[in-house]
């Protein structure tokens, strides 16, 4: 039994109908709190290039806000996959979103995709670790500022075929990480029937891959609960984006897209599923994608940054912990340092033995050669000297002194030789005769 504020029964106070707290106002309560912070939530686009991200994001939001290529803020993800951001503020009835859009020029579009989600992945994270961060410093804002991705659309190709690998990969990499919700791109492109049979296909794609996808809330009451299920049978939404707008006939403007042979309404429910899809995200569950991620994803996120800690100390306090962490860090990279340092200097003295060693075989080439020059420069000093002497006349007496040498021992020793026969000619004599002759020709 509960009790009312003068200690009585529910029974006697509705009968006195006197038991009032003040609890059933909580409703405008929560309403002003949300008038004066606003929510903050983050919208990110994924899928092939020209599948009409960026005119879905104009066709939601029924503006020309997400003309991304001109202010976005590019993140160097160091890979072919790049991220861009923009902020817009929406304000309706009072209530403020602050709206981070996040879109992903040059996913999956290169010849080699592998690991094409990796930038996308390394982005959720990287918001979750700022979160982590304000969320435990010392001194911290009352409300750190939520950048965390929250909603992730993924656009699949019409072709009536089912999912590809890359769509496969990528949500199965990024489902523990952030919602995610798939939707068919450019329905216009399938019929009816192509549609339901492609819708099918996809459906038991995600069943066979086990692709854990956002869970729409059950809802479980009267009308409802009719309007959930007719909801999820239309599940994976399929969507027509569009930027020609025109006056519909509420005064409110619609978005079309204009053929030869007719007109396919973006609001229309016979053509594709922006509608459902514009509600189930905007209107119904937009705190829910916030809470999920909060409470599933980003804890999650918390928990793995923690089981990094070393065992056993979970419940130690996390400032100890860090500085424990940042010491250790410090105590490695000066390691490192004079390990690198030690590598470096051998190196440098193994290389200077070497030049050393080098230089030492070359002065003694040097030496060698310095010698060897001199000797044959005394060599043809004298060499020089003696054809002088001979310029100067002696020539003609050497060579009759050679002459009469010859002859000298010639007849001593060949006395009965024939006398035509010449005179016999030492070595040394004939290398003069040859340089002399190089001196006269020059
Ligand atoms: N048939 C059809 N065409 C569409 C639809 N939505 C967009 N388009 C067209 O598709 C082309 C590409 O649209 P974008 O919105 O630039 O595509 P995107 O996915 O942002 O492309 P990237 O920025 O290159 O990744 C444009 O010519 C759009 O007019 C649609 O629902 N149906
Ligand atoms: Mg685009």
């Amino acid at each position: 039994m509960s009790l009312n504020r003068s200690g009585r029964s529910d029974s006697d106070s509705t009968k006195e109908g006197r038991g009032y707290w003040g609890f059933a106002n909580f409703q405008n309560q929560v309403f002003r709190r949300a008038v004066k912070s606003g929510f903050d939530f983050t919208l990110m686009v994924v899928g092939r290039g020209g599948l009409g991200k960026s005119t879905f994001i104009n066709t939601l939001f029924l503006a020309e806000i997400n003309d991304l290529n001109q202010t976005n803020v590019p993140h160097n993800t160091g890979s072919t996959t790049r991220i861009e951001e923009k902020f817009v503020k929406l304000i309706e009835n009072g209530v403020n979103l602050n709206l981070t859009l996040v879109d992903t020029p040059g996913f999956g579009d290169h010849i080699n995709n592998t690991k094409c989600w990796e930038p996308v992945l390394n982005y959720v994270e990287s918001k979750f670790l700022t979160y982590f961060c304000d969320e435990t410093k010392v001194e911290r804002k009352e409300k750190p500022v939520d950048k965390c991705v929250h909603l992730c659309l993924y656009f699949i190709e019409p072709n009536g075929h089912g999912l590809k690998q890359i769509d496969i990969e990528f949500m199965r990499q990024l489902m523990g990480h952030v919602n995610i919700v798939p939707v068919i791109a450019k329905a216009d492109c399938l019929t009816a029937e192509e549609m339901a049979k492609f819708k099918k296909q996809i459906r038991a794609d995600v069943e066979k891959h086990e692709l854990k996808l956002y869970q729409f809330p059950e809802l479980t009451d009267g009308k409802d609960k009719v309007a959930s299920d007719r909801l999820k049978s239309r599940l994976p939404f399929a969507v027509v984006g569009s930027n020609s707008v025109a006056d519909g006939p509420n005064g409110r403007k619609t978005r079309f897209r204009k053929y030869p042979w007719g007109i396919v309404e973006v609001e229309n429910l016979e053509n594709n599923d922006f509608i459902p899809l514009r509600d189930i995200i905007i209107r119904t569950n937009l705190i829910g994608l916030i809470d999920v991620t909060r409470s599933v994803h980003y804890e999650n996120f918390r928990f793995r940054q923690m089981e990094k800690l070393p065992q056993g100390k979970g419940d130690q306090d996390p400032f100890t912990l860090m500085e424990e962490e940042r010491k250790r860090k410090e105590r490695d990279l000066q390691d490192k340092r004079v390990k690198l340092e030690n590598t470096f200097k051998e190196k440098i003295t193994e290389r200077e033995n070497r030049i050393r060693l080098k230089t030492e075989k070359l002065d003694e080439k040097e030496n060698q050669f310095k010698m060897e020059f001199e000797s044959r420069r005394r060599e043809l000093e004298s060499l020089r000297h003696e054809v002088e002497e001979m310029r100067k006349g002696n020539f003609t007496d050497s060579k009759s002194s050679l002459n009469s040498q010859s002859s000298a021992s010639h007849t001593s020793a060949n006395e009965n030789a024939p006398k035509t026969s010449p005179p016999v000619v030492g070595d040394k004599t004939r290398k003069k005769m040859a340089t002399l002759s190089i001196f006269n020709r020059n």
